[in-house]
């Protein structure tokens, strides 16, 4: 069959919302964009575990202890699927990760910075989850199968993120004068670059138009980040608390909530590699790599062990 043929199969399952599958032919620039961003998306979810992690061992409870552990542990099992699914496009793992460490790959913006007191982790919960549920529950539909099934379960593990998150602020929000402050204090600091994790405005979003014609994206940054707007102004009410725009206002002709502008040099900034943890973060996942050498290789040499014995036993059956 020629490329055009192959091309014309492609885009008609497309159209039909038929999920493209690793065996199926695709172009070869529908196999990069979705290597590029199922990695960094999986990159987003292993860097992401430090900024939480840092706060495990200091949980003002054996409970709230516990609860963040699971949901580190959550992150991990996200990267993990992740991982495979980028496999299944035909790169390592292995090459993934030497991407990121390189700096090569980029990671999610939001974890670039740093979790300074016990409502930052509330705060994550709450908007950077929040923020990443709304882009991921459109990517449970994204085209290509592998992706939209890890997207599902994803879901479901960060509906019950946000919710810890939110928990965390609630009963910040009705301690004493200092807890109160404290929560006001991490929302300020993350709203905005929580606002950020959308990416570009449209017009300044170079993969956007191929990949919403390949149903890769079917929402778009802006619309995607004015929905956050619109769920956030309304639930920080709950909390009795504030965001910090001097610009968030509800417009009536528009049904949805105006909001000022983002602080894009900030933002550039960042995913360049200047923000605040940028070096911290990937100093501590290359420490990570290089001491988990020992692992990766005893888990190999069992795999070949176990292989070798199984081969044997065959051989006896056999005879
Ligand atoms: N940070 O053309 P655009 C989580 C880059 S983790 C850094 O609009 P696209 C969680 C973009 O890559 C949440 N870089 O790109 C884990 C592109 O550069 P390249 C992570 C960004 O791909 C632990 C350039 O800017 N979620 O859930 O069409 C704890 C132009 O952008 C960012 C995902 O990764 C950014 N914020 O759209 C808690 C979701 N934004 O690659 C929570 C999957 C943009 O051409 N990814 N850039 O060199 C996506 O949905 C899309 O990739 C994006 C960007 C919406 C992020």
């Amino acid at each position: 069959m020629s490329v055009q043929e192959l091309e014309k199969i492609f885009l008609s399952k497309i159209d039909q919302e038929i999920k493209i599958e690793p065996k199926d032919w695709m172009p070869d620039a529908y196999r990069k964009t979705l290597v590029r961003q199922i990695s960094q998306h999986a990159h987003s979810e292993i860097v992401g575990m430090l900024p939480e992690g840092n706060w495990i061992g200091r949980a003002p409870s054996l409970k709230r202890k516990a609860i963040l552990l699971a949901k580190v542990q959550d992150e991990a099992g996200h990267g993990l699927y992740l991982y495979s699914a980028t496999e299944t496009l035909g790169t390592t793992r292995e090459q993934t990760i030497i991407d990121l460490h390189s700096g090569k790959a980029k990671y999610s913006s939001i974890f670039n910075y740093p979790t300074l007191t016990w409502a930052d982790i509330g705060a994550i919960g709450w908007l950077v989850d929040g923020a990443a549920i709304l882009n991921q529950v459109m990517l449970c539909r994204t085209s290509y199968g592998p992706y939209a099934r890890a997207m599902v379960r994803i879901c479901k593990e960060e509906s019950f993120h946000q919710r810890q998150g939110f928990d965390i602020l609630m009963v910040l929000s009705k301690g004493t004068p200092e807890q109160r402050d404290m929560c006001q204090d991490a929302i300020n600091r993350w709203w905005w670059p929580s606002l950020m994790m959308f990416g570009p405005h449209d017009s300044e979003s170079t993969n956007s138009e191929q990949s919403t014609k390949w149903k890769i994206k079917r929402m778009s940054n802006d619309e995607l980040r004015q929905k956050f707007v619109d769920m956030i102004a309304e639930q920080v009410k709950v909390l009795n608390m504030t965001l910090p725009d001097p610009h968030l206002k509800w417009n009536e002709q528009t049904s949805h909530y105006d909001f000022g502008e983002i602080n894009w040099t900030e933002f550039w900034n960042v995913v360049k590699g200047n923000g605040p943890c940028n070096k911290q973060r990937l100093e501590a996942r290359r420490k990570a790599w290089d001491e988990g050498a020992w692992v990766r290789e005893a888990a190999s040499v069992y795999a070949a062990k176990r292989k070798a014995r199984e081969a044997k036993k065959e051989e006896k059956q056999i005879a």
